[in-house]
């Protein structure tokens, strides 16, 4: 399977790429403050790439639980000198932008910028034609209402068929849109309106997402559901041994794409689990 990002086109056949996540934002739940600085946000682009990133996720917008929308223009004097630091300093990199935003998108994917991470799946009515222009790849993930009121909502008949129902309804969407289904790819929005359990069952079911035929993307990086599981009680940077449990399995399961703040631990956790799907085929 392929995945299309402008001039860049993954084969995903074989291959399961590693997306580092760089928050340019004061209120992440996990890196929040650390990278607001332009040059420390920089610094960490690089830092990823040098352990194995195969993408950049950079967000100006946190959507952690209860956190409020921010507005285009604030993104984007967050986003922009991070950006074309690294479109200047390293144009081969594949840059994702996190926005719910077309008109942060626009100017991002001007900048350079490769894809859209699209957490709210086309809300904004001017998203999918942004993309389709640009030819760019696009996210596509599952939530319900809005992260301010997400957590409110998290009881399904059946989380899996829910989401897989919703998530080939946005592929359509974007069809129409003119978004190309090979520039596509899709994400069940683990912890986005989902409770501890709703998450793991699609982590389990990863199959039955991936039978739509784009790639799936998995975000279970740091995330709360696995200090529920686990009972660890420290702050999200102690979640990466789970983090990692949580990325081999993802990747067992057929997951394409893992979006993850730990690169280097995760890129080795990775090839433990593909070369195991690899041995039994
Ligand atoms: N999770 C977060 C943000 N963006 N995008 C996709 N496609 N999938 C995810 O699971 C996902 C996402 C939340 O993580 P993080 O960026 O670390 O935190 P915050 O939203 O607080 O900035």
């Amino acid at each position: 399977m392929i995945w299309r990002c402008r001039d860049v086109t993954f084969d995903l056949t074989d291959r399961v790429l590693v997306m580092g996540i760089v928050n340019v934002t004061p209120d992440s739940f996990s890196d929040g403050g650390r990278y607001l600085d332009p040059g420390l946000a920089v610094a960490r682009c690089h830092e990823l790439l040098a352990e194995g990133a195969d993408l950049l996720d950079l967000g100006g917008e946190s959507t952690r639980p209860g956190s409020a929308d921010v507005p285009a223009a604030e993104q984007w004097r967050r986003l922009e000198p991070v950006l074309t630091a690294m479109t200047r300093e390293r144009p081969e990199a594949a840059i994702s932008v996190d926005t719910r935003s077309a008109e942060v998108a626009e100017l991002a994917l001007a900048a350079g910028a490769r894809i859209v991470n699209d957490v709210s799946a086309l809300a904004d009515p001017a998203m999918g034609d942004t993309v389709a222009h640009a030819g760019a790849g696009l996210i596509l993930m599952h939530m319900r209402g809005t992260p301010e009121t997400m957590q409110r909502d998290t009881a399904y008949g059946d989380v899996t068929t829910e989401v897989a129902t919703f998530l080939r309804e946005r592929v359509d969407a974007a069809g129409v849109a003119g978004v190309a289904r090979e520039c596509i790819a899709l994400d069940p929005g683990i912890g986005f309106a989902k409770s501890a359990q709703g998450s793991l069952e699609l982590l389990a079911r990863i199959p039955e997402l991936a039978a739509i035929g784009r790639p799936v993307l998995v975000g279970a990086s740091r995330k709360s559901f696995l200090a529920r599981l686990t009972g660890d009680e420290g702050p999200p940077q102690e979640r990466v041994p789970a983090s990692l449990a949580a990325a081999a399995l993802a990747t067992w399961q057929g997951a394409h794409i893992l979006r993850v703040h730990d690169v280097a631990a995760t890129v080795r956790a990775v090839k433990i689990a593909s070369a195991a799907r690899k041995a039994v085929r």
